[in-house]
């Protein structure tokens, strides 16, 4: 688990980690992005949950509807989580890498496999991913 953590960590560094410093968002604001994401307020997240938390900010954010987060729109979101999906380091997102990433947060942030992610392995995601 510590391993697989650690590979994911490289894999976001290599992904452009350098590029993130302006959208580094602190603990507060991603306790706010768990409660908009907990559409049912149950505390836990399912991965339906983060796909379509996922599909309503990827909208939101794509200002010109062309399917394609560009730089201007990356930089709108606080939370950092969709420049993150620019894993080509094209400067960009797509829509598919942005599921893709969404898919892949899920499965690293339910630690106990439950297929829910409480609060807690939201948080303790963050605090690793996050530099304080
Ligand atoms: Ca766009
Ligand atoms: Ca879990």
């Amino acid at each position: 688990m510590k391993f697989k953590l650690a590979v994911l960590l490289l894999c976001f560094a290599l992904a452009g980690l350098a590029n993130v410093s302006a959208q580094q968002a602190d603990m507060q604001t991603m306790k706010e992005e768990f409660r908009k994401m907990d559409t049912d307020k149950s505390g836990f997240l399912t991965s339906e949950e983060m796909q379509a938390y996922e599909g309503r900010k990827f909208s939101d954010l794509d200002k010109n509807n062309n399917g394609i987060l560009e730089p201007d729109e990356l930089k709108a979101d606080k939370t950092g989580m969709f420049i993150r999906a620019d894993a080509d380091k094209a400067g960009k997102v797509t829509k598919q890498q942005a599921s893709f990433t969404f898919k892949e947060y899920f499965k690293f942030m339910d630690r106990n496999k439950d297929k829910k992610v409480s609060q807690g392995e939201y948080m303790d995601y963050w605090k690793e991913m996050l530099p304080y």
